[in-house]
């Protein structure tokens, strides 16, 4: 049994003064999202001032306890506790909310705002996340402290959520309840806020089933706390309390604490309505509000002096528990003298100096699928980097995300690296991003590129973040062959450069793919690797005169230059093509034309280069210019130019033979000769 909750008035003050900040806040920026704010106010107010392990004034501490708020629209609600903690927030913060340039914007930002954990807003993303957050804390601990008793080890923490209806809603919850149901992640304790109330009102209309049954099928523990029980509405923390200290008490499933709340309570007119989910309360909802709460309706952002400081009393007992912990992780260092190493040289995000060494050299005149040598990538840099760790939604083998030697993450053989996240490519990015979140492990997980379609809501999300996780997208075009339109990729490149700074790599052979590897996790950016299904020439770079692989770290390098004296026309691909690319210059050469090679493998680190590197990969004065890519034009349009001419698909492909497909669209030495020849005259005719 835990103990009793220790609570007084001067807690019931705080609550009421956290309510009647969301709704200022809401009032004064015009526009937000007041209703849960204010209902789980005292809850939020629990989580921050009574069970989490944390330490307002040192946010990033390894020890501490993770808190996501996945229903991102309530951001009022955390940023009031963060300022109330003393997160460094201030009542001005808290003034300018969803203003330009403010630590609290509309939706909650990583990286902007002291405290919080996880960019959220897109409903259901934040529970996935934590899902990762979870199964990365236990990655930790076995990785640096595997013997500890439970509960016993400074790697022990708990990852917390509030969730409310549009996030069980969301799909991609199920995906990663489900699987966090069979990772048994006792260390996950998810706050459900049911207050039957969305946008569009009753959640009767669209949301019937019994949620907690659900969740005991997944494999979760659950308890109800009903607020609205016996008539009159009542906040009950002492249960609330009791039933998430009973929760986080658990170590051998994940649990989900229903809170059966009234939306915006007690708001007089507004509560209990969809009117006080997202808009402002108007002035006299607001003072009614207050009057409710004890509160002088007089007075806006009122923080009594008493109130604060007993709030930012969470000051002092973090540092204590801060320096309790510090103990505890000083006596492991001391144990774990390599450990210890490898702990400081992660949380430095840094790679070993001897990285490329590890790195697989694949034989000039082999035929490899790259996404065969990324498996084999994968393998050699395992044995180098504990940190780094993934696999597929169900498709390992052909994606080859599985280390060899590597056993499966699971919760009785939780040394193995290799996780199963199920057909479930949406919650895999989300997990994903949790993983990167939490650090500081490092994780990938592959599917086929025509499925990236069903992570993108996620994928956009490690972009926004900029977080360090690596997709790896297989079955990279109509290369696909006979499994036809839909398992044939052709929208999808374009559809993903398209996010800002996300980094979509294709390489050209098994070398390329080596060290494309390398240099994504050097750069430790969100990037998508993209390969193929079929063999591709490993070409002889040292005989052909061929530039080396490492140069792709550029985006775009001179593979292989002119051989004639003049440069008439430049021929840029990437991935499968490149081949192509290769042997059309070739046939120019015979035919008197000059022809450049440039292998692209991503054209976002291309963008970045000087204009100096720019100018003599792709001269100005060279108009003449194809491109060659399996997918559609759109991404290549600004190398090409006006006079460009792009060998490309731009309608869905068919179920036939890779081969067939690809002399049809014109994926040929003679093809690319062709347009090669018509951007010339292209070019002369400007
Ligand atoms: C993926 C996604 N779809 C839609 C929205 C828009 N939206 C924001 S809040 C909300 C309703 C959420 O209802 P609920 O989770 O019950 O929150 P509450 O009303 O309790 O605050 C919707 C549809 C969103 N943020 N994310």
């Amino acid at each position: 049994m835990s103990n009793a909750l220790i609570w007084s008035s001067i807690d019931d003050r705080a609550v009421a003064t956290a309510k009647a900040l969301a709704a200022d806040a809401v009032e004064k920026a015009g526009s937000g999202h007041p209703g849960t704010a204010i209902s789980l106010a005292g809850a939020a107010y629990l989580l921050f001032q009574r069970l989490m392990t944390h330490d307002p004034a040192t946010p990033d501490w390894l020890g501490r306890d993770r808190f996501v708020l996945s229903s991102g629209h309530t951001s009022i609600m955390l940023y009031n506790q963060l300022y109330l903690a003393g997160y460094g927030l201030t009542l001005d913060d808290l003034k300018s909310l969803r203003t330009a340039g403010s630590l609290t914007p509309g939706h909650p930002e990583w990286g902007l705002t002291a405290g919080v954990e996880m960019s959220t807003g897109p409903l259901g993303q934040g529970l996935a996340s934590a899902v990762g957050m979870a199964m990365a804390a236990r990655r930790e601990r076995i990785l640096f402290d595997p013997d500890a008793a439970p509960g016993t080890s400074p790697f022990d923490h708990t990852i917390w959520v509030v969730a409310g209806e549009g996030d069980l809603e969301e799909g991609i919850t199920a995906e990663a309840s489900s699987l966090a149901g069979t990772q048994k992640l006792g260390n996950l304790v998810v706050l459900f806020d049911e207050n039957r109330i969305s946008i569009e009102g009753n959640t009767n209309v669209a949301f019937t089933e019994d949620v907690l049954a659900r969740y005991e099928a997944y494999g979760w523990h659950t308890a109800t706390v009903d607020w609205t029980a016996g008539g009159a509405y009542h906040e009950d923390y002492e249960g609330l309390y009791q039933a998430l200290a009973a929760a986080k008490a658990q170590t051998d499933a994940p649990t989900l604490v229903r809170v059966r709340t009234i939306i915006g309570w007690p708001s007089p007119t507004k509560q209990n309505t969809g009117g006080i989910h997202g808009s402002k309360l108007g002035t006299e909802e607001v003072a009614g509000l207050k009057q409710a709460l004890g509160l002088d309706p007089a007075k806006s952002f009122d923080v009594p002096d008493d109130v604060l400081a007993h709030t930012r009393e969470a000051l002092a007992r973090g540092a204590a528990a801060k320096a309790e912990w510090e103990k505890g992780f000083q006596a492991w260092r001391a144990a774990n003298p390599e450990r210890a190493v490898l702990l400081e040289r992660l949380l430095a995000h840094q790679l070993p100096a001897d990285i490329e060494q590890a790195l697989p050299v694949f034989e000039a005149g082999s035929s490899v699928a790259t996404r065969a040598a990324s498996g084999q990538v994968l393998t050699a840099l395992g044995a180098v980097l504990p940190e780094l760790w993934g696999g597929s939604a169900d498709l390992a083998g052909s994606n080859n995300t599985s280390m060899k030697g590597e056993t499966s993450f699971l919760p009785d053989s939780p040394t193995g690296r290799t996780i199963h996240f199920g057909i479930r490519e949406h919650a895999m990015a989300a997990i994903m991003n949790g993983i990167a979140l939490h650090g500081p492990t490092l994780p990938y997980g592959g599917t086929f590129l025509v499925f990236s379609d069903y992570m993108r809501g996620a994928v956009r999300l490690s972009a926004l973040m900029g977080l360090p996780v690596t997709y790896v997208w297989t079955h990279d075009s109509i290369g696909v062959g006979e499994d036809g339109p839909t398992h044939q990729p052709v929208e999808h490149l374009a559809a993903l450069r398209a996010i800002p700074g996300l980094d979509v790599v294709r390489p050209a052979d098994a070398n390329e793919t080596a060290w494309a590897w390398r240099h994504i996790l050097a750069r430790r950016k969100p990037a998508g690797l993209i390969l193929s299904r079929q063999n591709l020439p490993v070409p002889d770079r040292a005989a052909e005169g061929l530039a080396d692989a490492v140069d792709l770290c550029a985006g775009a390098y001179i593979l292989a230059d002119s051989s004639l004296p003049t440069l008439d026309v430049i021929l840029l691909a990437s991935g499968s093509e490149v081949q192509w690319a290769l042997a059309a210059r070739d046939i120019l050469c015979r035919e008197g034309v000059g022809a450049r090679v440039v292998s692209v493998p991503c054209l976002e680190w291309f963008a970045e280069q000087p204009a100096s590197y720019k100018e003599n990969v792709l001269p100005a004065a060279v108009k003449a210019r194809v491109s060659v890519e399996a997918g559609l034009a759109a991404p290549w349009r600004g190398l090409v130019g006006d006079a460009g001419v792009s060998v490309s698909v731009e309608a869905f492909g068919e179920s036939a033979p890779a081969g067939y497909l690809f002399d049809k669209h014109g994926f040929t030495a003679e093809g690319v000769a062709a347009a090669a020849r018509q951007s010339i005259a292209q070019a002369a005719a400007k």
